[in-house]
């Protein structure tokens, strides 16, 4: 009968659908990146960086690897977190790229959100006692604030004070991943933390998100030509 603790094939088919976005998104930002000069090409390199890893861990999780089981045998997929804590800093460097921020901010967001995923993925390693889970996720909310309000306050400040279209797509891949990014802690509570929802759901959610965040957010990045050009400037 169905399990709501274990992938169907549901979960499954939706796991190598990931792993075929991410794959494919990184070939066409590659190759995208081929029709710019070299010192053209740091969005392009980052972004491919981005759905690269995420094709891997789509990978791993298909084929049954990075996913272990907790006390009443519901499987949590620790590779998503390997993959994030890798991912959401390289997102961040996107956004800090194309605002022009000093690099000590984007050090401080990156250092912030590092300890976000880690907290997260030792809560849902140890959800099963709420003593010890819902802590580290209150952790892991706490250091997001910082990163909501630099992208809120100093980094569009930056973005914006060049007054030009580079400011404007600063401001919508901003607000698509302030919107984006909130919505993975509910799921999260959902999901890892009190377990209500089926894992194919869980899978489901999370390949929505992450389609969106990494593979939807480079191609608007990289969408407009001449705006890569101004943003990379010369040298
Ligand atoms: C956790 C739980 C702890 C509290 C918070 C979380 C936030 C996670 C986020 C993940 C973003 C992932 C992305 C992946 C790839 O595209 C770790 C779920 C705040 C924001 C963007």
């Amino acid at each position: 009968g169905y399990k709501a603790s274990t992938p169907t094939t549901i979960g499954r088919t939706v796991l190598w659908v990931g792993f075929a976005c991410m794959a494919l998104s990184t070939l066409y930002f590659v190759q995208q990146a081929y029709s710019f000069e070299i010192f053209q090409r740091k969005f392009h390199y980052v972004s491919a960086g981005i759905t690269g890893i995420a094709a891997l861990a789509y990978l791993c999780m298909s084929l049954d690897i990075g996913v272990s089981s907790d006390e009443g045998g519901r499987s949590f997929y620790w590779a998503r977190y390997v993959d994030w804590t890798l991912t959401t800093p390289l997102l961040l460097v996107d956004l800090g790229l194309l605002a022009g921020v000093h690099y000590n901010e984007l050090i401080y967001v990156i250092i912030m959100d590092i300890l976000m995923i880690v907290a997260g993925l030792i809560g849902g390693l140890y959800a099963d006692d709420p003593y010890k889970g819902w802590p580290l996720f209150v952790f892991g909310m706490i250091v997001f604030l910082p990163i909501i309000l630099s992208l809120t306050t100093s980094m569009k400040e930056k973005a914006l004070s060049f007054a030009s279209d580079v400011g404007a797509r600063f401001n919508q891949l901003s607000v698509m991943t302030v919107l984006l990014w909130s919505a993975y802690p509910v799921v999260w509570v959902i999901a890892e933390g009190t377990k209500v929802i089926p894992v194919d759901l869980e899978i489901v959610l999370y390949a929505i998100l992450d389609v969106s965040a990494k593979c939807l957010f480079g191609f608007i990045l990289l969408a407009n030509r001449s705006l890569i050009e101004r943003a990379t400037g010369q040298a």
